[in-house]
């Protein structure tokens, strides 16, 4: 009787001792590797930039086994789209998603994808757009990390008053930034730059008639019910950046930086191809359910649209060149790249 309570302690402790061990070593590499990342975003949770932000984060989670998890902050809830750059260089973000056209003076050889090039789609556009950052890698980014690029699609007039002529265009106060607005200017319009999250306001307001931008705001930002009338131009798209904070990149383990670089031309073409997407299902939607009429210019009104916007690109290249840029090379690399 003695004995054998003897031995069934001892089997008991060993059990027990199995189970600790078990559970510690399974938990051991998580508990060891858990990094915590802070993913800042400037528009509305529903908008594409904020759509293949949480795409991103799922699949970092998944590649790195829950090593690393992403709290993503939408809405400008941690930096706002103006301080975005200079939040995440000074780490208040690890990570953030910034817009290049609102400081067009800061990422010269970027904007130049905005530029009236003949790009078809935010696809086409997301990749060259990354191909012209790693074959020049500006100086513009030398104080973060890219963790990817890509761009909207190409810009159409959104306004609550028909655009059919140069005419109608004209004096129009439409919203836009960067390379988009220098296009609006050379039609005859009055651009008006802000940000994307600050347009709704300002077109509840009457401050603006419209907007200049890819059409999935229409349905994103619900501009369908204040503007129905789309001209389609198809030019000129905007440039986005996925940055991160250079120390906080350095601190992480190898395999993390893998997951990292790996995803970085996978998520431009991911992002590209669900803003093409989402462009389509935006069209049909405002047709069908908002009443939006749709103008398609004549060839000869497109003729004269397409002529006021050809010195925008001399111009460019002038004042790059007077920067020391390559500017004859990024503006060629980019029509290369667009083929
Ligand atoms: C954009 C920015 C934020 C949310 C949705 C968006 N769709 C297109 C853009 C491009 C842009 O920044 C702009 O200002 O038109």
């Amino acid at each position: 009787m003695v004995k054998r309570s003897f031995f069934s302690v001892l089997l008991t402790l060993f059990f027990l001792f199995t189970i600790v061990s078990c559970l510690f070593v399974f938990q051991a590499p998580a508990m060891a590797g858990t990094i915590d990342l802070n993913y800042a975003n400037f528009p509305p949770a529903p908008t594409f930039p904020c759509v293949q932000m949480e795409r991103w984060k799922v699949e970092v989670e998944k590649r790195t086994n829950g090593q690393v998890s992403i709290k993503t902050f939408p809405g400008g809830t941690l930096l706002g789209a103006k301080e975005m750059m200079d939040g995440v260089i000074a780490g208040q973000a690890d990570i953030g998603n910034i817009c290049m056209a609102y400081q067009p003076g800061r990422f010269i050889v970027t904007n130049a994808t905005s530029l009236p090039l003949g790009i078809k789609d935010a696809k086409t556009g997301s990749l060259a757009l990354l191909k012209l950052y790693e074959k020049y890698k500006p100086e513009a980014f030398k104080d973060v990390v890219v963790l990817t690029m890509f761009a909207n699609a190409p810009g159409n007039v959104m306004s609550k008053y028909p655009v059919k002529t140069l005419d109608d265009i004209k004096g129009m106060d439409l919203r836009a930034s960067g390379g988009a607005a220098q296009i609006l200017k050379a039609w005859g319009a009055n651009p008006v730059g802000m940000p994307m999250p600050a347009t709704v306001e300002a077109l509840q307001k009457g401050t603006v008639k419209g907007l200049f931008s890819s059409l999935e705001v229409m349905k994103d930002n619900n501009f369908a019910e204040m503007c129905k009338y789309v001209t389609l131009t198809e030019t000129g798209i905007y440039p986005f950046a996925v940055i991160m904070n250079k120390a906080k990149y350095a601190s992480l383990p190898e395999d993390v930086k893998k997951v990292f670089m790996d995803l970085k031309e996978e998520q431009s073409l991911w992002t590209g191809t669900y803003m093409d997407e989402q462009i389509q299902k935006s069209i049909a939607w405002s047709k069908e359910t908002q009443n939006v009429e749709f103008i398609s210019l004549s060839a000869a009104e497109k003729a004269k649209w397409d002529g006021k916007l050809s010195f925008i690109i001399d111009d460019w290249i002038k004042t790059a060149k007077e920067k020391g840029l390559p500017a004859e090379d990024i503006v060629k690399d980019i029509k290369a790249f667009i083929q």
